[in-house]
């Protein structure tokens, strides 16, 4: 057993609860070392773990790390919010109780982490000073070497966040062990890992990957899993939405938008978007943050928003010039990016991934796919497999995307604007609707979704419901959230406008995309501030206002007129069957407010006076 004070000696780590649990949990795990981190360590790590072979090198300062092959991507069966409250169970957040929850995570983690470095990390999801610090500081113990490097891109990580704490016992207290990967069962009727939010009591404990949300707990299950449940205890709401910001040069003014999508409908390419090219003299993009935004009511009596990120932990996959040219230039040479699971080439440290270019690199030498095989190698039935996992990533520091807001460390955050959702949808949903209502905003958010591509199952042109894109992460009652989203943004005096908007309309007969996308998504963005400013009108259909053609901004844009009078049109009869979908899924909701039903009722009623097609 190291001796853990002198340690926390040598490193300046006076806070006492801090302190306590680093010694437990030291015992716990039976770790060899103890090791305390600071963000100026980086350098040192880096080359100890390309020393280890853990870390291989990409091009000139950035780097290359393989995840065990079952352990690629966050695991939603295993992932537990625990409290002692059975009232706290939800349809979404798997809830047991911690009495159960905190021996079996003890006793798996007992012992595990032997003959193994135990980092202490501390660390704070905020920018310093945020009026939410007290909720954002934290401290992950971790026996990954390669976790301790994500989470100092991904947080801000310095002894001084907790020594510093004016309450010094409200941190987080994380815990993260590996455990023997090669012999955990994944997948299997006896799985053994546990990743566990005690939400009551502030506490994760994830046990059994090394991989992402699984893995960095700053991340997803704090700064996601535990801030929404601290969120509803203390009046402010966490979720996993991108921020960005527009300016209009012509008249000074600034919006800010925040908003969810579920995974695979855009998110970080729309956090990232630059303005179309002929807009880009008039409207400047600024990049907050692209997974979570966490939103309060500021003392103005508008809603305040932040990034409690201080990175980006980007899927790789298909990202390119045309889809987020500002993802390639942070992820560039000198960034200290960690690529994840994607193919590299040991000969040229190169990096590539499905969708980076149209065809693979055309010369196989020196190729590894991401389970480490030669793709010269692969046999005739291989030859089809992707080089990159789905799920591989970049993880980046958010100083280094380039349109990052000068602001982006502003501790009051910004005032939003506009609240958008949006999922992947084939069909039906317009181009952009705005939604002026609150109930009916919620209640947008409530039934997000985003479409089941597997016909096979069955669910062909379903969605997928993922209420606000919080699904995986939702650690409370689906009603108490919703009840919570009516009285944080109805105690806003000046409230965001809501709307949801569509990038993914299919033509029916020959399935092409509506809608060009990417950049062009900006005007859908710019016409509902203008909505908002009452300097457009829009049309009032029974789903909210959406367009006319000439409130676009459209200079510069390619698209067919049919395509564009579709992408603003509502087809009643396909809404009026998406609302007998909702209603089951609303059903599901213990507690779910009337006004919600209310929302609900009106939308079907108001659909049921349309005609045919709005
Ligand atoms: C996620 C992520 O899993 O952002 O949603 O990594
Ligand atoms: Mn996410």
């Amino acid at each position: 057993m190291p001796d853990v004070d002198v340690v926390l000696d040598q490193a300046g780590l006076t806070n006492e609860s801090v302190r306590e649990f680093v010694r437990r949990w030291a015992g716990i795990t039976g770790a060899e070392r103890v090791e305390v981190v600071n963000t100026s360590d980086d350098a040192r790590l880096a080359q100890e773990a390309l020393d280890a072979g853990e870390l291989l090198p990409v091009g000139d300062g950035c780097y290359y790390s393989r995840s065990y092959f079952k352990d690629t991507a966050r695991s939603e069966e295993r992932t537990i919010v625990a409290t002692s409250d059975p009232s706290d169970k939800g349809v979404y957040n798997n809830w047991r109780p911690s009495s159960e929850m905190k021996p079996m995570l003890e006793e798996r983690m007992r012992g595990a982490s032997a003959g193994k470095t135990m980092y202490v990390i501390p660390y704070l999801m905020a920018p310093p000073g945020s009026p939410l610090e007290k909720f954002a500081a934290g401290v992950e113990l971790t026996d990954s070497r390669t976790v301790v490097m994500h989470m100092i891109r991904m947080a801000r990580v310095n002894v001084s966040y907790v020594n510093d704490l004016a309450d010094q016992d409200s941190f987080v207290r994380a815990v993260h062990v590996t455990g023997d990967l090669p012999n955990l069962g994944q997948g299997t009727p006896d799985d053994q890992r546990y990743f566990v939010t005690v939400a009551d009591e502030r506490t994760i404990l994830h046990f059994g990957s090394s991989y992402g949300g699984n893995a960095l707990l700053g991340k997803i299950a704090h700064g996601l899993r535990q801030g929404c449940y601290d969120g509803w205890k203390n009046g402010f709401l966490v979720e996993q939405f991108m921020l960005l910001g527009i300016t209009d040069r012509e008249t000074g003014r600034k919006y800010n938008v925040c908003g969810g999508f579920p995974s695979a409908s855009g998110k970080t390419n729309l956090a990232m978007t630059l303005a179309p090219d002929a807009l880009g003299d008039r409207y400047v993009v600024e990049f907050y943050g692209d997974d979570i935004a966490w939103l309060w009511v500021g003392d103005d009596g508008r809603i305040y928003g932040m990034n409690p990120e201080n990175g980006v932990f980007g899927v790789a996959k298909d990202t390119n010039e045309k889809t987020n040219p500002t993802a390639l230039d942070s992820i560039r040479d000198g960034s200290g990016t960690i690529f994840t699971n994607v193919a590299y080439n040991d000969k040229t440290h190169e990096v590539w991934w499905e969708g980076r270019t149209k065809t693979p690199p055309a010369d196989l030498d020196g190729w590894i796919d991401w389970k480490g095989n030669r793709i010269a190698e692969r046999g005739p039935d291989q030859a089809s497999d992707p080089w990159a996992h789905p799920n591989s990533r970049f993880t980046t520091n958010l100083a280094n995307v380039p349109n990052v807001a000068k602001d982006y460390e502003d501790p009051q955050g910004v005032p939003i604007d506009a609240i958008i959702f949006g999922g992947r949808t084939s069909d039906r949903e317009p181009l952009v609707r705005a939604i002026t209502d609150v109930p009916e905003g919620v209640y947008d958010g409530l039934t997000l979704g985003a479409e089941a591509t597997f016909a096979a199952d069955g669910l062909d042109g379903q969605l997928r419901y993922d209420p606000m894109s919080m699904r995986p992460f939702m650690s409370y009652p689906e009603g108490d959230y919703a009840q919570h989203w009516l009285d944080i943004i109805g105690a806003a005096t000046t409230k965001p406008i809501f709307a949801h908007v569509n990038w993914f309309q299919r033509d029916p007969e020959d399935g092409h995309f509506l809608w060009p996308g990417y950049r062009d998504n900006l005007r859908a963005l710019l016409w509902l501030v203008a909505l908002n400013e009452g300097q457009v009108k829009g049309r009032e259909t029974p789903v909210g206002v959406v367009p006319v053609k000439e409130e676009l901004k459209l200079e510069g844009l390619e698209i067919v007129p049919e395509d564009l009078d579709t992408l603003l049109s509502i087809d009643v009869d396909r809404w009026r069957q998406e609302l007998d979908n909702r209603e089951v899924h609303l059903k599901q909701f213990d507690r779910l407010p009337e006004a919600i039903w209310v929302a609900h009722r009106r939308v079907a009623e108001a659909l049921e006076a349309a005609d045919s097609e709005e």
